[in-house]
C-alpha cells in the first residue's frame, strides 16, 4: 500500500507513528504541499486535497488518519494501537478527537496565523486558538497525571494524535508549566518511530 503524506505534517505523523509501531511496510510517497503543480495533481487523487491519504494495493483509498489508524489496527499481527475492550476502545478515540480538533487544528492555525506579516495577522484568530489550546493543555495535564501515556500503560492512538503537535507547540504555546505534557512530551519524542520520522522531517525543517 502506498502512503501519500509530508514530512511535517503532524496529520501524516500521527499515521507514519502507527505504521512504525505496527511495523507494517508501506510505499511512502510524499506529496509536496508547498508545489501548486503536486497539489493539484493530489486532488485528482483526493479532492479534498488534505494529507494523509492511505491506497491500497487494489486502489482503495483511505483517507482521515484515525480511520487510517483504525483500519491499520484491524490488520497489524502484532502491536495494537485501540484497546481491544469496547470501554478503552471508545475512550481512547475519544481522546484521538479531542487532540486531532482541539489541539492539533489550533496549534497549525496558530502556527500558521503567527508566520503571517504583522498586518495581515488576525488577533481572533490567535485568541480563539490560543483559547482552547490552553483548555486542551489543562484536559491533558489532568488526564496523565500518573500516568505513562493517555489511556496508561498501553501505547494508543490518542498518543499518536496527541504528539505531534506539540513539536510545534512547543514553540509557539509552551507548556513549561505542565509537568504532565513535557514528562508525555520528553517520553514521546525518545520513541524509535518518532526520531525516526522526525530525522526524515529535518531537511524540510531546515528548508522551512
Ligand atoms: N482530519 C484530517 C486532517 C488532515 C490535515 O489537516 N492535513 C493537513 C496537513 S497536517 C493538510 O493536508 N493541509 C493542507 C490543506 O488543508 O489543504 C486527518 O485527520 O487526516
Amino acid at each position: 500500500m502506498e502512503l501519500h503524506y509530508h514530512p511535517l505534517s503532524t496529520y501524516s505523523q500521527k499515521v507514519l507513528i502507527a505504521l512504525f509501531e505496527m511495523g507494517i511496510e508501506f510505499e511512502p510517497k510524499i506529496v509536496n504541499m508547498f508545489d501548486p503543480e503536486q497539489r493539484a495533481q493530489y486532488r485528482s487523487l483526493y479532492p479534498i486535497g488534505k494529507v494523509p491519504l492511505l491506497v491500497l494495493d487494489d486502489g482503495h483509498p483511505i483517507p482521515e488518519s484515525s480511520i487510517i489508524v483504525e483500519y491499520l489496527n484491524s490488520i497489524s499481527d502484532g502491536v495494537r494501537l485501540i484497546p481491544d475492550d469496547p470501554t478503552e476502545a471508545r475512550k481512547t478515540r475519544f481522546l484521538d478527537r479531542m487532540y486531532d480538533l482541539y489541539l492539533n487544528n489550533n496549534v497549525g492555525a496558530l502556527f500558521f496565523e503567527l508566520r503571517k506579516p504583522d498586518a495581515e495577522r488576525s488577533q481572533s484568530v490567535i485568541d480563539g486558538a490560543n483559547e482552547k489550546i490552553a483548555i486542551m493543555y489543562n484536559n491533558m495535564e489532568d488526564n496523565l497525571s500518573g500516568k505513562h501515556w493517555n489511556r496508561g500503560e498501553m501505547f494508543t492512538m490518542a498518543d499518536c494524535a496527541a504528539g505531534p503537535p506539540l513539536f510545534y507547540a512547543q514553540q509557539i504555546a509552551p507548556f513549561d508549566d505542565k509537568p504532565n505534557i513535557k514528562a508525555f512530551w520528553e517520553r514521546f519524542s525518545g520513541r524509535p518511530s518518532y526520531q525516526r520520522i522526525m530525522a526524515e522531517a529535518k531537511p524540510y525543517l531546515d528548508a522551512m
